[in-house]
């Protein structure tokens, strides 16, 4: 089997996906409001290029908050999964998964605050079949387009950020009635701009971390993936005792 996946991929029958955003001083991050503390963006620090500090090498030191970028949310991120999994005790086993893409980017180009609601999703399964048990439901918003201008895909006036996201009855119904590992999503954070003033604030975090179940944000390419059948392999680092990581995200997809 893996063979043919290997001569599967040389032809080119499976392509690879990547969903990840590039990581510079440019991109994106969550901003919360006074009084909480923000997290820094990313940046690099030069070691050393070719000179007298290493004549012969190039190299960095990174700097970064652990949810910058195309990132992973372990459970114990939140207060409701405070007893569940740091981000290098998520077993290996659970990060490679299939994915279910529910594509609401027409609604979100409309209305920024769009939510997805249990219809959508179990419309969608009407069409699709039921959600994968131990994958992934990646949800296109169209917000990709715009993770290159952080004003832009914070979308932030003097009410607050305004980008789509889940509703909290369907965060809940997700993260406890249905079988999935985690949510993934194309915006800075796996809830709503608006999700702060949610009963409970930031539903997807507190029900889905809660319930021992991981988020993935700032995904990139997910129009290039089929409603069923593609294949994720999200790759955080094994931080220990950390609370996610910036991560690799891929997806495997037959043509
Ligand atoms: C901290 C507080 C609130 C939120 C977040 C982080 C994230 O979205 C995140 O990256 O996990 S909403
Ligand atoms: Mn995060």
């Amino acid at each position: 089997m893996l063979a043919e996946l290997i001569q599967m991929l040389a032809e080119g029958r499976v392509e690879v996906v990547d969903l990840t955003q590039p990581l510079s001083e440019r991109t994106p991050v969550i901003r919360l409001p006074e009084p909480f503390v923000n997290t820094p963006g990313f940046t690099l620090e030069e070691l050393s290029r070719y000179d007298e500090r290493g004549p012969a090498w190039y190299w960095n030191t990174i700097h970064a908050g652990e949810h910058v970028g195309t990132h992973f949310d372990a459970p114990v991120h939140w207060v409701t999964g405070r007893e569940g999994e740091d981000t290098a005790r998520v077993p290996a086993r659970r990060l490679i998964g299939p994915a279910a893409v529910l594509d609401k980017s027409a609604e979100c180009a409309a209305d920024p605050d769009f939510l997805l609601e249990v219809d959508h999703v179990l419309a969608w399964e009407g069409s699709h079949g039921p959600l994968p048990a131990g994958g992934w439901l990646l949800y296109r918003t169209g917000w990709d387009a715009r993770a290159a201008d952080q004003a832009a895909y914070l979308n932030a006036d003097e009410s607050g950020p305004h980008t789509p996201g889940i509703s909290p009855e369907c965060a809940r119904w997700l993260a406890e009635e249905t079988p999935i590992l985690g949510l993934g999503v194309e915006t800075v954070g796996t809830d709503a701009g608006a999700a702060h003033s949610f009963d409970p604030p930031f539903p997807c975090h507190a029900h889905l971390l809660g319930a021992g179940k991981y988020g993935l944000t700032q995904l990139a390419n997910l129009a290039r993936l089929p409603p069923t059948g593609a294949v994720v392999v999200a790759a955080p680092l094994p931080i220990e005792g950390g609370s996610g990581s910036p991560a690799r995200v891929l997806a495997l997809v037959e043509r």
